[in-house]
Parts: C-alpha cells; structure tokens; sequence
C-alpha cells in the first residue's frame, strides 16, 4: 500500500479503510495529501466555504466531570466559579440578535445542583428572545447527566427537551474514544460507546448533531484513526452528523502536563485532511479556529476544510486553556478571511441551509 494506490482510489470515488488512513496520516509529503483532500472536498462543495453568525454561551463552568485535559471547569466552591442566570443568558441571546446572529450555541458543566427544569428554561428564555433563534445545545455527556436529573430515559429526556426549542446538538464531549487513552483524560465522563449510543438516540429523534475529535494529548495516530471509524460507522446508520471537527487540545493551565505547547500546524492540517478523505459519509468538515488560530485555519481552506463555524463573541473553554485566538471574529473578518483564501465565502444557518453568498 502506498499513497499512490490510495490517492487513486479515492478519486475513482472508493472509500479507504483504517490502515489506509494511517498510511495517510503518515504520509510525509504534506502538500500531496492537502491535494487529495481538497479535491474531495471541492467534489462535493466546490470552492464554497460556510460560516454562521452565531454566539456561545457556557452558562456554567462548574463541574461535576474534572477531566483531565480540561482548563474551564471549577468546583462550586472555587474562585472563578459561576453560574448565570436566566437573565444574563437572555441579555447575551438579545445582544446576539441584535448583531445578526441566527445560532446560540450553549454548553455548560455538569453542575451538581441545577433541576432538570433550569435547562428547559434556560432553552425557553433563549427562544423567547426570538424564535427564529437556532439552540445548539448540550453535548451527548449533558444530555446524559440531564437524563439523569429528569429520571426519565434519554428519548423522552430529548423530547423535553424539544418542545423547550432545542433545534441540535454540539458535537463536544466525544474526546478520543479509545477506552485506555479516554480514562487517563477523563475517568468520571461517559464512555466512548455511551456517547455514540446517545448520539444514535439523538438522530433518531430527528435531531442533527455535530461530531468531534479531541487531539494532540495522549493519544496515537491509530486511536484517531479508531475514533473516526466509530464515528463513520454511526454515520452510515443514521446520516445524523452535519459536520465533524476535530478540536486542537490547547494545553495551558490544565492537569495534563505533556512536553510542547499545544499541537503542530502540520499536525493539524494533516488532520483535518485525513478526516475530510476518511469521513467519505461526513459533507462538512469544521476548522474551529478558536483553537486553531486563524491563520492555521484559513490555510487549511485547502486542506479540505469548507466550514470555519463562526463569529463565537464569547468562547471560556478554549481560552482557560491558553488558546490565543481572538475571543470573538466578525462577521466581515471571517468573509475577508475566506475570500483571500480564494474561495467564496457562505453564511449558513445551523442546519447548513444557505442565508447569503458574499
Ligand atoms: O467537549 C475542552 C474540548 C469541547 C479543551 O459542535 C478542549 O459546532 C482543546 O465541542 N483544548 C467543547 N479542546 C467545544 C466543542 C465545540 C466547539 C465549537 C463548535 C462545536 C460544534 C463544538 O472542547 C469539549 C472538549 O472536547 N476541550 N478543553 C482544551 N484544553
């Protein structure tokens, strides 16, 4: 096996298993794999690249979790803990609105004291602002704690919380999957298995979620690679993913103490384009570039990346971590971003329906 023969395949429209995914991400000439990737992804998107008008909102950084890798969460009792409430999340979703935003995107800890109906509310609140606001909220790891709380089953928890206005789900919380690795990060979250077996649940309720991968920590080529094979095998079950989005760990302040400072651009560009060949089932891929800088997500516009999420205003989880990206992008940076990259931007909803070309 060689790149050649895999490169071939590809473009005759195959799909790769996982040792040609390692050979890839193994491959050393960088140029030659951005190629491949890109042609596949202007296969199917052309030089179009998405981005959405969008705001976060991490309503809590107390946690129950204390992962290993994680910078943003605190214990009650704390310096620096909090908890907003519902009148300072409604003041960030009017703001949001107010600048055009059509996505508010909630992720918290996992608080130990909150009822299941501060989550339903928190959802109303937002969408009492405006209907026409997107709640991309709760990863598969809250959805589970939320489950929890309301003592209900994960379909009837999720239907809750759709009648509240829910609309999707972030992809957060899936890390790396590979048991071994997954307990040395976060011994307290739910398993690999239970988060692709939420995400089933998600999809089969209607909802479309998002999909990440955490790396540049413990981990090995392969177990990305393993990682990326659970998530195409759900993918060919449910066609539920919109996009997947692997997260550069940003090492600053956190209890994992590894040699380097964060990962490599290489690294990352290689990344995202095995990624974006492997998940031939996956239309999006996302260069987040909170935690990939932006300069490193503009070139991986050629790397097979169409999506470079959005404007954020106010991001904790990556920051408390030592990321040095803005907190927040505007809306002409981004377009000004894509279209000197030489293709041709596209704001989208949450759900990838197009709102305008520039
Ligand atoms: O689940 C935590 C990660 C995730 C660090 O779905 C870290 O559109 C790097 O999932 N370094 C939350 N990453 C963020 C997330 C996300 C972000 C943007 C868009 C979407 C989407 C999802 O952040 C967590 C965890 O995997 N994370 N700490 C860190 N030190």
């Amino acid at each position: 096996m060689n790149f050649q023969t895999i490169a071939e395949k590809v473009l005759a429209g195959g799909r790769i298993d996982e040792a040609e995914a390692l050979c890839l991400f193994q491959h050393e000439d960088l140029l030659a794999l951005g190629e491949l990737a890109q042609a596949v992804n202007e296969r199917r998107n052309g030089r179009r690249v998405f981005f959405n008008v969008n705001r976060h909102i991490n309503h809590t950084n107390i946690c129950v979790n204390r992962c290993r890798f994680c910078a943003f969460f605190r214990s009650a009792d704390q310096p620096g803990a909090y908890l907003m409430t519902l009148d300072e999340i409604r003041s960030r979703a009017e703001e949001a609105l107010a600048q055009g935003a059509t996505e508010i995107h909630v992720v918290g800890g996992l608080h130990p004291d909150l009822p299941f109906s501060f989550y339903l509310e928190m959802i109303a609140t937002i969408k009492g602002v405006s209907p026409d606001l997107h709640v991309k909220a709760f990863t598969a790891v809250e959805i589970a704690y939320l489950a929890k709380l309301a003592g209900l089953p994960i379909p009837e928890t999720l239907e809750k919380l759709k009648e509240a206005g829910l609309g999707s789900l972030p992809g957060g919380g899936a890390e790396i999957f590979a048991p071994e690795v997954r307990n040395q990060l976060c011994p307290e979250k739910i398993s690999g298995a239970e988060w692709l077996s939420i995400m089933e649940k998600v999809h089969q309720a209607g909802l479309k979620s998002n999909a990440t991968m955490l790396y540049g920590h413990l981990e090995s080529l392969e177990d990305r690679v393993d990682h990326m094979r659970q998530l195409r095998e759900l993918q060919d079950r449910t066609g539920g993913f919109q996009v997947f989005i692997p997260l550069a760990f940003q090492p600053e302040h956190s209890q994992l103490k590894l040699s380097g400072s964060g990962t490599m651009g290489v690294d990352d560009l290689r990344t995202l384009a095995v990624g974006r060949i492997y998940l031939d089932n996956f239309a999006n891929v996302k260069a987040y570039w909170v935690m990939l800088g932006e300069k490193i997500a503009q070139v991986s516009l050629s790397f097979g990346v169409n999506d470079l999420d959005g404007t954020v205003v106010e991001e904790r989880i990556g920051h408390e971590a030592g990321a040095d990206s803005p907190q927040a992008m505007s809306r002409d940076a981004i377009v000004t971003m894509i279209k000197k990259a030489g293709r041709i931007p596209v704001e989208r909803d949450t759900l990838y329906r197009e709102i305008r070309s520039y």
